[in-house]
């Protein structure tokens, strides 16, 4: 064990970074069969617990997965887990996969699922992006067709994000937008996102994409702020002549994206509903969540 080493749940034990492994035959490992959640710590407390949870075991149940604990449980594993590495600040990956099985791909060969909590040190995902804006690339790649692979399932297959991480990459852009089969805009690679015109803010509906935790929040604080709001479906036109664009997600938070496609979004800087939401967000995250040590 190196030292200062963080300490990874799994299936009830804590053991070393170094030292946490799990079977090759595992399924999560072979078939990208499990669940997972990115979750945040903000100043030693748990942001939207409940909600992440609550999308976990959803996204399990639409696989047909049963996890094998209670959410009061899993919670307790969480909490556990950011206590033994004595953290505050902490970005925390739940994984729960299908569990060791054989060579097939049927799930009834897999006994018991397996439990793993990785906590980390959080640092800031796009690093000075937040104050300079992401350069934004939409992708040939489609999101999941929701009749084939739900992007409401947060699952452990994300070879089709990937995908679109790569064709952003070679185009030169941070982010890459999702199109759907329809030619509507569907999400982020990681994040969902939200377009600002003329003073009103809107955002696909979410059977096209993750039902982001972070979607939710930034949704209720544009209606605590009276800003006109509406979920509807957003072509590419909507995205080149967008006043403001901006992405959300539990580790992006709210990111403006300042060209898209080669086109300046605005002034080419994030916009002011965009830094006012980004206020907000943060007064929000600073101040709610479940206490990690009373
Ligand atoms: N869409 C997708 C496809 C996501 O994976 C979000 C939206 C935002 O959801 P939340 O609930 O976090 O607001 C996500 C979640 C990464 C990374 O490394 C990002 C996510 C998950 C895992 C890794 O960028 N985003």
């Amino acid at each position: 064990m190196l030292s200062d080493e963080l300490l990874v749940y799994i299936d009830g034990k804590f053991v070393p970074e170094s030292e946490a492994r799990i079977s090759v035959f595992d399924h999560g490992f072979l078939y990208g069969d499990g669940v997972f959640e990115g979750i945040r710590a903000y100043n030693g407390r748990v942001f939207k617990l409940k909600e992440h949870l609550d999308r976990l075991y959803d996204s399990a149940k639409a696989i047909d997965l049963k996890i094998p604990v209670s959410k009061d449980e899993f919670a307790d594993i969480i909490l556990e887990t950011l206590r033994v590495n004595k953290l505050r600040d902490a970005y925390i990956r739940p994984i729960v996969t299908r569990g060791v099985g054989d060579l097939g791909l049927d799930p009834r060969k897999c006994e018991k699922p397996t439990i793993i909590v990785i906590t980390r040190e959080w640092g800031k995902l796009y690093g000075d992006l937040y104050e300079k804006g992401l350069v934004a690339v939409t992708v040939t790649t489609r999101r999941n067709a929701i009749d084939a692979l739900p992007p409401n399932i947060k699952s452990l297959n994300y070879l089709n994000n990937i995908l679109a991480k790569i064709e952003a990459n070679a185009k030169g852009g941070d982010e890459a937008i999702f199109l759907d089969h329809n030619g509507y805009v569907s999400e982020g690679s990681g994040d969902n996102i939200f377009v600002v015109k003329n003073g009103a803010i809107s955002t696909p509906p979410v059977i096209n994409n993750l039902r982001g935790i972070t979607r939710a929040v930034v949704v209720e604080i544009i209606k605590k702020l009276k800003i006109p709001f509406e979920e509807t479906n957003i072509g590419l036109y909507d995205l080149y002549t967008a006043d403001e664009l901006f992405v959300t997600g539990t580790a992006a938070e709210i990111a403006p994206i300042v060209k898209i496609d080669g086109r300046i979004v605005g002034d080419g800087k994030p916009g002011r509903i965009t830094k006012m939401l980004i206020q907000e967000f943060k007064k929000v995250t600073q101040s709610e969540g479940v206490p990690i040590y009373e």
